[in-house]
C-alpha cells in the first residue's frame, strides 16, 4: 500500500489536517487505535477560538458549526461572591469565540472524511513510524489479523499525549517540559440549561468551579477536585450540592440541576517536546503538547499546528518548496509556549493549590481584583482568550 500522507489518530488534528489535504488533492489514510464510536463519544473541549473556526470553514465542515455554535462576546471571573464580566470583544477590537463542542467538531470531520471516500483505519493496534529520517518513510501496523505496510512521503503523528508517534523520535532528538497540578477537574454534561448566557471561570475557597455550555439546553460544568478522587465518589447531587457552594449567589440561584448523562475526571499538566519534526516524521496537537484546560487553548493548538503544517505540505506538493517544512516546528512552537503560559498562568491564578499559604492567598485575590479592575490587564487576559494572532 502507499499514500501521500499517512496521518496517525483520528482526533480532531488528524481528521482536520486529511480534510485540508484533500481539499488539495493530497492522498491520506488515517491510523486510529480506537473504534469509530469511541472517537465520537469523547467529551472534552468546548471553546472555539475564531481561527479555528475559519481553518474549519476552510476545510468546508463548517455547515452545522455556522448554524448551531454560540458566538460568546463575554466571560465572567467569579471571586469573592461577586461576578465580573470581561468583555472580550470590546476588549479586542470586535474578536470573540465560538461555544460549539469538540464532539461535534469532530462528527463534522468524520462525516465529511467518510462523503469523500477517504480511508480511514479503525482498531489498529502495533503501529510504528520507520524510516523517517531516510528518503523512504512507512509505517507499520496490525489490522483485522494481519500485519500491513504502507510507504508515504510523509507521517503526519496526530495520536494525543499517549500515542506512538513521539516516543518513535530518535533517542536524545527530543527536549521535554512538564509541569503537573496537584489537583484534577470533574467534569459533568446535563440536559440542563446553563447557569449564565456566557462562561463562568469560579476561584473560590473550596477550589475552582467553571460553568459551560454545549447548547442553550445543555450544560457543561467542571469542579477542581483532588486528583486521587475516582468519579463513583461523586454522585449527581454531590457534584451539584459542591458547584453551587463555589459560585456567587445569583450564579447559584440560576443553576438548574438534573442527571448528569457523562462524568469523567481529568488531570492537568502542562507539556511541551521539542522539536516537533524529525525528518519525514511531524508531530500535531496534542502528540507534542499539552495545556490545562483553564486557558480553552488544547484543541485551538491543534488546529494551528494543523494549520502550519497543511501550508507546509501545500507549499510542498504545489511548488516543491521545502521552506514551511523546514520552518514549521519553529513556527508551531512558538504558539504553542504562548498558550502554554496562557493557560498555566489562568490555572495558577484560579485554582486552590494544597500548598498555598496565607500570603498566596492574598496574591491571588490581588491578582483578581487587579486584573478585572485595570483595562490594560483585561485587555492582556482577551487578547489571548479569543486567540493570538496564527
Ligand atoms: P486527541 O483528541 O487525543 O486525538 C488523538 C487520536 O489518536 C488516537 N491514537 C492512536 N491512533 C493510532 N495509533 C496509536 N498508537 C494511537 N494512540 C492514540 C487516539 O485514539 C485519538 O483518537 O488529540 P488531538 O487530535 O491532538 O486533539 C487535541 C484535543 O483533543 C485536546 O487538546 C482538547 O480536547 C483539550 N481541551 C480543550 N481544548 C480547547 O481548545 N478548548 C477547550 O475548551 C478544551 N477543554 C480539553 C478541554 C481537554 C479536556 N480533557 C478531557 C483532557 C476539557 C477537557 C476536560
Ligand atoms: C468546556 O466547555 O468543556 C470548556 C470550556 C472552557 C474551558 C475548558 C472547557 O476553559
Amino acid at each position: 500500500m502507499r499514500t501521500q500522507v499517512v496521518i496517525i489518530g483520528s482526533g480532531p488534528a488528524g481528521l482536520l489536517l486529511g480534510q485540508l489535504l484533500a481539499g488539495i488533492g493530497v492522498d491520506t489514510i488515517i491510523l486510529e487505535r480506537s473504534t469509530r464510536d469511541h472517537v465520537l463519544a469523547r467529551v472534552r473541549a468546548g471553546v472555539l477560538e475564531q481561527g479555528t473556526v475559519d481553518l474549519l470553514e476552510q476545510a468546508g465542515v463548517a455547515r452545522r458549526l455556522r448554524a448551531e455554535g454560540l458566538p460568546h462576546h463575554g466571560i465572567s471571573l467569579a471571586f469573592d461572591n461577586r461576578l465580573h464580566r470581561l468583555d472580550l470583544s470590546a476588549l479586542t477590537d470586535g474578536k470573540h469565540v465560538t461555544v460549539y463542542g469538540q464532539t461535534e467538531v469532530t462528527r463534522d470531520l468524520m462525516e465529511a472524511r467518510e462523503a469523500g471516500g477517504l480511508a480511514t483505519c479503525f482498531e489498529v493496534t502495533n503501529v510504528a513510524p520507520a524510516g523517517f529520517d531516510g528518503s523512504s518513510p512507512f509505517v507499520s501496523f496490525d489490522h483485522g489479523g494481519a500485519s500491513h505496510r504502507i510507504d508515504c512521503d510523509y507521517i503526519a503523528g496526530c495520536d494525543g499525549f499517549h500515542g506512538v508517534s513521539r516516543q518513535a523520535a530518535p533517542a536524545g532528538a527530543l527536549k521535554t517540559y512538564e509541569r503537573r497540578y496537584p489537583f484534577g477537574w470533574l467534569g459533568v454534561l446535563a440536559e440542563v440549561p446553563p447557569a449564565d448566557a456566557e462562561l463562568v471561570y469560579a476561584n473560590h475557597a473550596r477550589g475552582f468551579a467553571l460553568c459551560s455550555m454545549r447548547s442553550p439546553t445543555r450544560s457543561r460544568y467542571y469542579v477542581q477536585c483532588p486528583i486521587d478522587d475516582r468519579v463513583e465518589d461523586w454522585s449527581d447531587q454531590r457534584f451539584w450540592d459542591e458547584l453551587r457552594r463555589r459560585l456567587p449567589e445569583t450564579v447559584t440561584d440560576a443553576v438548574t440541576t438534573g442527571p448528569s448523562f457523562e462524568k469523567s475526571i481529568a488531570p492537568l499538566r502542562s507539556f511541551v517536546a521539542e522539536p516537533m519534526r524529525f525528518g519525514k516524521l511531524f508531530l500535531a496537537g496534542d502528540a507534542a503538547h499539552i495545556v490545562p484546560p483553564t486557558g480553552a487553548k488544547g484543541l485551538n493548538l491543534a488546529a494551528s499546528d494543523v494549520r502550519y503544517l497543511f501550508e507546509a505540505f501545500r507549499d510542498h506538493y504545489a511548488e516543491g518548496s521545502s521552506a514551511g517544512l523546514d520552518a514549521y516546528s519553529q513556527r508551531a512552537l512558538s504558539r504553542v509556549w504562548k498558550a502554554v503560559r496562557f493557560s498555566w498562568w489562568m490555572t495558577t491564578m484560579l485554582h486552590r493549590f494544597p500548598d498555598t499559604d496565607d500570603f498566596g492567598q492574598r496574591i491571588q485575590e490581588a491578582e483578581l481584583d487587579y486584573l478585572v479592575h485595570s483595562r490594560a490587564a483585561s485587555a492582556a487576559l482577551a487578547e489571548n482568550y479569543v486567540g493570538l494572532p496564527v
